[in-house]
């Protein structure tokens, strides 16, 4: 009896998924490069489950069914093209190799190519949930050759999450490198969406000097409010676990960030792009500030602050906190999808919105009630341009603004850093304003490299120069728009 796919990699995302699989009733054959790991899965976790196992990637293929699926669930880099260049020869044309691991898109659009162009379909497919979303059903994001998805759905969509009204969180992305692209967009939103979390919590434990047990509560009340998220509940929970001495564990644990680089590619990608993706960005650069431990350390003796005390009304500017970190979030996911929209258009994609909110509604880190009001919003116009145009965001942003004001005030005037929630305010009142001071960056740019600037009783499109100092000569320079 031949399996209906096949799994290489048995690291714990593999293990789980395929775990996963079997559960849905699927036949499933397994490999591992270290062969050990096969028969210590079988005789482990696979006992008794319709699980095969190989000792070589021939055994593997041969016991699938046609037209082949092959799903690599390896480390990114090397090991993928190691392991296409294996494979190929071993398939036959029709046959399907998937990738499920975290590779950077633009790789996926090379190997997309490659091995379409060796008669192959290729998919990569962003998978999120962590171990347990694995397991108990992920968000899938796949994308890559289109005559995949016919053949991969059956599978995918019985084994990823499911939102309330039993949608799946799984659909087609678009071609190549669509769906590892959306994936590192979900990383990137999640940095964000931790970041704003964590300058909440700051502010609460910094400036109104809030327990952990009286912030416990606060965001158990939150998580019972249109913030209600996956992030938002693990941190209630994380407030409230105790170290053994009886202690916050919380306050034991060094504040020193690691990352892996999802959130940096994302924002590389909104420089690439031109994209203002300002709140994402500083979620990278807080990581790495805290990063430099000993550093802040030593600056911290150096500049003793008198941070004057917080003299406010706590109850009301805790409520503060909440209302900014939610108008922080509406403009986190604006700017997100506004990279997106761009992404496509350069890559000549062409990606569905409101799908993409539904499939981030359950089974990944930055699953939310919240999507649910990105999806409809795409629902009302799929041709939105930006989120914050939207008749609901436009609505709940005017009425959180006034609070998000206070807090970021309060915060600069009493030395707590809130690089998320103020640089995302600076993006909202820039976005929302008719007139920035670029005026005066074009005269500069004008003045000293002759780059010429547009006028405002003039025609778009007709660029002029100026002789400033009256010595350069009238020669403008080349238009560009980089
Ligand atoms: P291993 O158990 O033999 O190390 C996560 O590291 C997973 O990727 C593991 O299952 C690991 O196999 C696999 N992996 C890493 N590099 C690989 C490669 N070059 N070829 C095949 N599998 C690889």
């Amino acid at each position: 009896k031949q399996s209906d796919i096949g799994i290489i990699g048995l690291a714990v995302m593999g293990e789980n998924l395929v775990l996963n699989m079997a559960g849905r009733g699927f036949t499933v054959s397994v490999y591992n490069r270290t062969t050990e790991k096969v028969t210590r899965f079988l005789e482990g976790r696979a006992e008794g489950k319709t699980i095969t196992g190989a000792y070589s990637l021939e055994e593997l293929v041969g016991q699938l069914k046609r037209p082949r699926m092959v799903m690599m669930m390896v480390k990114a880099g090397a090991a993928v093209d190691q392991l296409i260049e294996v494979l190929i020869p071993l398939l036959d044309k029709g046959d399907i190799l998937i990738d499920g691991g975290n590779s950077h898109y633009p790789d996926t659009m090379l190997r997309t190519a490659y091995v379409e162009s060796q008669g192959l379909l290729y998919v990569g497919t962003g998978v999120s949930g962590g171990e347990e979303g694995a397991l108990k059903g992920p968000s899938m994001m796949p994308g890559g050759s289109p005559a995949a998805w016919p053949h991969i759905r059956p599978i995918f969509q019985a084994i990823c999450a499911k939102v309330e009204d039993g949608s799946p969180c799984c659909d087609w992305m678009g071609k190549n490198g669509t769906g590892h692209f959306v994936k590192m967009i979900h990383n990137g939103i999640e940095y964000g969406d931790m970041q704003i979390i964590c300058e909440s919590y700051q502010l609460m434990r910094d400036l109104l000097r809030m327990t952990a047990d009286e912030m416990h509560d606060k965001f158990r009340e939150w998580n019972d409010s249109e913030l209600n998220s996956y992030l938002i509940e693990i941190t209630r929970d994380i407030l409230a676990f105790k170290d053994g001495d009886g202690a916050p564990l919380l306050d034991k644990i060094l504040d020193t960030a690691g990352q892996k680089g999802t959130g940096k590619w994302t924002v590389i990608s909104a420089l690439d792009e031109g994209a203002p993706l300002t709140l994402i960005g500083e979620a990278v650069f807080s990581r790495s500030l805290s990063a430099m431990k000993d550093e802040r350390v030593a600056a911290s003796k150096a500049y003793i602050s008198s941070r004057p005390h917080f003299s406010g009304n706590k109850a009301t500017f805790a409520d503060d906190i909440r209302k900014a970190l939610y108008a922080a979030k509406l403009i986190s996911y604006a700017q997100g999808f506004e990279l997106m929209r761009r992404a496509a258009k350069s890559n000549g994609w062409s990606l569905n919105y409101g799908r993409i909110a539904l499939i981030w509604r359950g089974g990944c880190i930055i699953r939310s009630v919240f999507l649910g009001k990105i999806k409809e919003a795409f629902d009302r116009n799929p041709a939105l341009s930006n989120l914050l145009l939207d008749p609901y965001f436009k609505r709940t942003l005017e009425e959180l603004v006034p609070a998000w004001r206070r807090v970021v005030s309060a915060a600069v005037t009493h030395g707590i850093p809130v690089p998320a929630l103020s640089s995302a305010l600076s993006y909202f009142d820039g976005y929302t304003s008719e007139f920035l001071p670029a005026n005066l960056l074009q005269a500069q740019r004008d003045y000293f490299g002759a780059h010429t600037f547009e006028r405002t009783d003039a025609p778009r499109g007709q660029f002029f120069h100026v002789n400033w100092t009256g010595e350069g000569g009238m020669t403008a320079s080349t238009v560009y728009n980089a």
